[in-house]
């Protein structure tokens, strides 16, 4: 790999960073006992395994506020509810004020949504936890979330809470991660696509991006967002009439490029290393597009090139680069 190539993955790493860290954070909050299988729902909701890897720092005795860089996503975690009811008294104090503080303070934008997490195998819902989301479903969006989900407990409690008058907008079961039962029978994992759409209907527009972002159960959904503007942004800088050319031979990244690259990227939240963007560019300069079949499998990811292509006389140089979402490879 030449100078060119490591200035150009520099810079990709560099905008897709800025990119990302323009993107306003969506921040939520997870309530509910311990062991309900709330840091098994972030990780497998969000990408980055984001439990194990992100940063918790605590804001009260039982309430931590977990970030990762490059993760446009604030997560709040709590513990304690399960503790005898003084203490349980202490914790809810504790959330409330912590929401009040997220609006007033001004590093902190608010708490956008929150997941109350109640273990479906435990069959049943306690005044408490009604009392509870009551009063904060009347300040903040909040989706009941049923964990553990096994048989048919989660189906059960989920009517039941439904027919109770309750502020939740939605009260979905799921299944984080799989369930093995024996060698032989693993229950697969289910509603975290749905958790997902309930949570779109209820964030503010402009952290949408954000969730999309961090999200990793709907990659389709990063796809259509990545296309759409991909689409806009190739029909304002290149003209409606574009027909890209099929690559054929080397390449040259060129500024806008970058900025597309990175722009797209950050749609996507991918995480970016230097070997990643080193393959794209190898790719790029006419070493094949295997090696991006190969990275970008998982991220139902396509990159076409196309060279010698005139541009409609634009500065934009004589190769094209022309970036593709579509169904995996
Ligand atoms: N297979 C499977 N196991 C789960 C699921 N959810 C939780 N568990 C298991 O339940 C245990 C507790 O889950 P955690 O996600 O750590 O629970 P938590 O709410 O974060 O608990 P605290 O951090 O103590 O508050 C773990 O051993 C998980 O493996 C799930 O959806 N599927
Ligand atoms: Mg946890």
């Amino acid at each position: 790999m030449n100078h060119g190539d490591i200035d150009i993955i520099s810079e990709i790493l560099e905008k897709t960073q800025e990119e990302i860290e323009n993107m306003k954070p969506v921040s939520i909050m997870l309530i509910g006992k311990t062991g309900v299988g709330k840091s098994t729902l972030i990780n497998n909701l969000f990408r980055e395994n984001i439990a194990e890897t992100g940063i918790g720092k605590p804001v009260t005795d039982h309430l931590q506020k977990i970030t990762k860089e490059g993760v446009p996503l604030v997560l709040y975690d709590t513990k304690g509810l399960e503790l005898d009811p003084s203490v349980q008294k202490e914790v809810r104090h504790e959330i409330l004020d912590t929401i009040k503080d997220s609006y007033n303070s001004p590093e902190e934008e608010g708490i956008h949504l929150i997941y109350y997490c109640i273990n479906a195998a435990g069959g049943r819902i306690e005044e408490m936890e009604i009392d509870f989301i009551n009063d904060l479903g009347k300040i903040i969006p909040l989706v009941v979330v049923l964990t553990q989900s096994i048989g048919d407990n989660g189906k059960k409690l989920a009517e039941y809470i439904r027919g109770l008058d309750i502020t939740a907008k939605a009260v979905i079961p799921i299944l984080s991660e799989d369930y093995k039962i024996s060698d032989d029978i693993v229950l697969p994992s289910f509603g975290l696509r749905e958790l997902l759409e309930e949570s779109f209907k209820y964030l503010p527009k402009e952290v949408e991006g954000s969730f999309n972002n961090a999200q990793q159960v709907d990659l389709e959904k990063k796809a259509d967002s990545a296309k759409r503007w991909a689409k806009r942004y190739v029909t304002t800088t290149f003209g409606v009439g574009f027909t890209p050319i099929p690559f054929s031979d080397s390449a040259v990244l060129v500024p806008m490029q970058i900025g597309m690259l990175a722009h797209i990227t950050a749609i996507f939240g991918i995480s970016m290393d230097k070997q990643k963007i080193a393959s794209i560019v190898a790719a790029v300069g006419g070493t094949g597009s295997d090696i991006i079949r190969k990275n970008y499998r998982c991220e139902c990811f396509k990159i076409y090139t196309w060279s010698r292509y005139d541009c409609r006389g634009s500065d934009f140089g004589r190769n094209c680069i022309y970036y593709h979402y579509g169904p995996c490879l």
